[in-house]
Order: structure tokens, then sequence, then C-alpha cells
């Protein structure tokens, strides 16, 4: 089966224009969700209006996505999957890869090019390093530290956007776009002050703050693409319907939705033509309806399934008592917890969500989603937890959230979750075994955690909470998950 490439892809099947050879975007975090989010609608965006938009990859550290591009003349696939059908739609908008872990300077270097205009980010919650509690910079993380020292040093994507701004300011102080594409409550003003702290913690001059401070703008966005990783199926997938063979496809699902502040210093794609894309000012209420009703409810299914043995999150939405803990969740929790953006329809919201759950086609794993949980539910869970404990109400779903993590990354000694939740990638895994090792029972296991720095200090505080994050582990380790969400839905 001949690969992919410049010559035989079918330009039937291209999504919106190539880019031009000039680069205007500098992408932190290639990988599945920017290649099948923000490059896609840059392409559309192109096919409406030229511009110099094409896009530098940085990869953290894997070669294997920018490798097949470089053999691939730059194109790849997207695999849309949904219960209508499967289709095939291909890119080409990335002209040049770097590996952040392998090359800072040069990293940097392309941060500092005035020709770049936008520095876009998928760099993950945990890619940003912010303390839960006091809301500053974890300077002393392995991460972040060793970058501190000098930007040869700086292989994490926060440190090298940091100094790649300060050389910026000292070479040409071009105005620029910094937009984060995570899932983040403020994602835009959380990267400003990330970055900030990162050069004052390195000793940055004024020049430089001052630099960031009026040249460079931070828009606030709301991202929002269900894109799970890609297998052997997907490629044979592709392989059927192209005809060819692309090494590195990515799996998606047909819905698309980026809502981002049109707060751009030097420019930007005509995004507005883009599939799915808004411009608004009410970007904050975006973000907080996706990563409550549709984020935080997704922790939900992803722990409930895996505990259960389900492997996709539609066939744990599948299990009816599944279902109505997201219900419940969502009616009772989260909901009231957020003010709409003007004239969003909440109904048809939530109707959509529990179809885009429902994708078998698309088949998104439990694993991918319960991965990373401890940078993902302090996103999610505390805010609205914490406005209900004040009104003296019990987030019971939320605390089931709490709970099923715990059994899942961090189990009490004796049980076992189940091979889905040990696939699931934590990178607290050692701290959070270290913290409860010796706990005498449930409720200290429970405790330690919610005390540990995880969540903020005042969730911890909430000793009712502890008891019933606590008393829901005692069921799932006793009686098995079922019975603990049918105690929640109680
Ligand atoms: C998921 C998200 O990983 C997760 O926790 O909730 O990746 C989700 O699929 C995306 O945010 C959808 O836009």
């Amino acid at each position: 089966m001949p690969t992919l490439n410049s010559t035989n892809a079918p330009r039937e099947r291209q999504i919106g224009a190539s880019a031009p050879d000039r680069t205007g975007i500098v992408h932190l975090g290639i990988g599945q969700f920017h290649r099948a989010h923000a490059a896609v609608n840059t392409a559309q965006a192109m096919a409406a209006e030229d511009g110099d938009w094409g896009i530098v990859g940085v990869a953290n550290r894997s070669r294997r996505i920018i490798d097949s591009m470089t053999a691939q003349d730059n194109w790849y696939s997207v695999l849309q999957l949904s219960p209508e059908g499967a289709d095939v739609q291909l890119v080409d908008v990335h002209r040049k890869y770097l590996v952040a872990s392998e090359q800072p300077g040069e990293v940097i270097d392309e941060i500092a090019d005035p020709a770049h205009r936008i520095i876009t980010l998928t760099i993950t919650e945990k890619g940003y390093n912010k303390d839960s509690n006091s809301g500053k910079l974890v300077t002393g993380s392995p991460e972040i530290a060793p970058g501190l020292t000098g930007p040869e040093a700086a292989t994490a994507p926060l440190a090298q956007l940091a100094w790649g701004l300060a050389k910026r300011a000292r070479e040409s102080a071009a105005p620029l776009t910094v937009l984060s594409c995570d899932n983040m409550q403020s994602a835009g003003s959380t990267t400003r002050d990330m970055t900030l702290q990162f050069l004052v913690a390195a000793g940055a001059d004024n020049k430089v703050l001052d630099y960031v401070d009026t040249q460079v703008s931070f828009p606030n966005a709301m991202v929002d693409r269900i894109v799970p990783g890609t297998n052997d199926q997907t490629r044979s997938q592709v392989e059927e319907i192209l005809g060819l063979r692309d090494e590195s496809p990515v799996p998606a699902e047909a819905f698309t939705m980026w809502v981002i502040e049109d707060q751009f210093a030097a420019g930007r794609p005509a995004w507005e033509h883009a599939n799915g894309v808004t411009f608004s000012d009410e970007v904050e209420a975006y973000e907080l309806v996706k990563l409550r009703l549709l984020n935080g409810s997704h922790s939900l299914i992803s722990y409930l399934g895996g505990l259960s043995g389900s492997p996709t999150i539609p066939s744990a939405h599948d299990r009816q008592w599944i279902a109505n803990c997201v219900d419940a969740a969502i009616h009772n929790e989260y909901l009231p917890s957020i003010e709409l953006p003007t004239g969003f329809d909440a109904d048809a919201y939530i109707t959509q969500l529990s179809h885009r759950w429902q994708n078998h086609a698309l088949g998104d794993k439990t694993f991918r989603v319960g991965s990373d949980g401890s940078a993902k539910l302090v996103q999610r869970i505390p805010e609205p937890a914490l406005r209900m404990l004040r009104m003296g109400q019990m987030p019971h779903q939320m605390a089931l959230t709490t709970a099923s993590w715990i059994a899942c990354v961090a189990a009490p000694e004796g049980f076992d979750p189940g091979e889905i939740a040990d696939a699931m990638d934590e990178p607290q895994r050692k701290n959070l075994a270290k913290l409860t090792a010796g706990a005498k029972d449930i409720h200290e296991h429970v405790e330690r955690i919610m005390t540990g720095g995880f969540f903020p200090e005042e969730l911890g505080a909430h000793q009712e909470f502890t008891d019933r994050v606590a008393e829901f582990i005692r069921i799932i380790t006793t009686d098995g998950v079922e019975k603990a969400a049918a105690e929640a839905l109680s």
C-alpha cells in the first residue's frame, strides 16, 4: 500500500487550503488534539482568506507523529467517526517540526522570530504547573526548575515559551499572541500568569516584563472536539477508505467548537470562516459550561466505567446507572454552578453531549479520559463542589467522582481496581501511594489525599465531603462501584 504524500493525496478530500511555505504560527505540543482542531480550522481559514499561517509543530518528546508527517510531505488524515459512518479528510498546514526536549534553543528561536505572530499551545493541564492552593507557578517542579537556570536547560513548553518571549523582547519586541488551547478555566489569563511568574523567578528584567505586559496578548478560549488516540484500527480504517497508508492519522468526532476572545496583538487567520469557530467576549462563561458539563461529567463516566470494566466511554455510558449519575451531576451540581453565555441553549447542549458520549464508532477510551486526573479534577470539581458545600449541600456526584478517581489510581490496600484503571496514566501515582502508605483505614487514606495538596485547602477542610468520599470508597471496595452509584443517587 503506497504511503500518503503530496503527490498522491486526493485533493477532493482536503480540508480547506494548503498553507504557504511561510509560517506564522508556532504550535507547542503537536499531537492528536491540535491536529484535529486548530490545524483543521486554520486550513479552513486559509481557504477563505490567504495568509502566511503555515504552522511550525513542536513535539514534546516523541518523534513518532512528526516523523510520519515529514515522510508524508506534511499531509495527514483526520478520520471522522460518527454513528452515520466514517470519512477521511486530509490536512496540509504544517511546514516545519522540532522536538522540545531535544531542541530547546531552536524552539526559543522560533518563538522569538518576528515572522511568527501566534503561539498556540496544547500542553495539557499539568503543563502549566499551577499550584491548586496558591495559584502560583510550582517553580520547584522537576519540569520547571531546570529551565529557570537558563534557556538551554528549558525543556518544558512553558519554560520555552517564557524564554522565547524574553528573546523576542530583546530582539524585535514585535507584538505577539499566545493562545492556549487547553481545558482550563481562564486559559489565556492562566497562561499569562504562569509565564510572567516564570520570567520573574528566572530573573527577567523590566524590559522583558514590560514587553509581555504591553505587546503580548493571551486571549481566553474554549476548545472542544473529542479526539481519541490512534491505534492500528485507525490506520486500517484510513487505509480502507483512502487506499493509502497514513502512519499517524487522527480519529475525531464530527462535532467541533472553538470560542475565542478576539484579542490578537499581531493578526490572525480568518478563523471566523472555519467550522465551529466563534469569537465572543463571553469566553469564560463558555469555558465553564464546557469544563463542568462536558469535562466534569466525562471524568465521572471514565472512573465509574474504569471500575466497572467498560473499556470505552460509550460502553460506560450505556450502563443506565452511569448515565443516571451523569444526569444527576449535570442537573443538580454542575448546571446550577454556572452562568450561561447569552442565548445559550443548555438543554440542546446537554442532549448533544449524551449523543457525543454514545459514539461507539469513535470508541473513545475510558483510560484516556481517566488519565492525568490529578491535573484535570482540580479544574472540574473544587469550585462547583465548594459552592454547594458553602450552602450546606452535599455534591454527591462530585464526591463520587473524587472517590472513583482515588479508587482507580490510589486504591486503598487490598483493593484491585482492574486493568482499565491500571492503564490510566496518572503522574501523581507514586506521590499518592507514598502519601497514603500506612493509613490506618479508608477514612485516613482519603483524608491524607484531600489535604495532601491535590485540591484546594478549603475543600480538604470540609470534613463532610471527606466523609462522603470515604463512604463511597468503602462501598466501592466492599460491594462494588454500582452500589456506590446507587448510594450517590439515593
Ligand atoms: C476529556 C477531554 O481528557 C479528558 O478529560 O474530557 O479530552 C475531552 O475529550 C475534550 O476536552 C473534548 O473537547
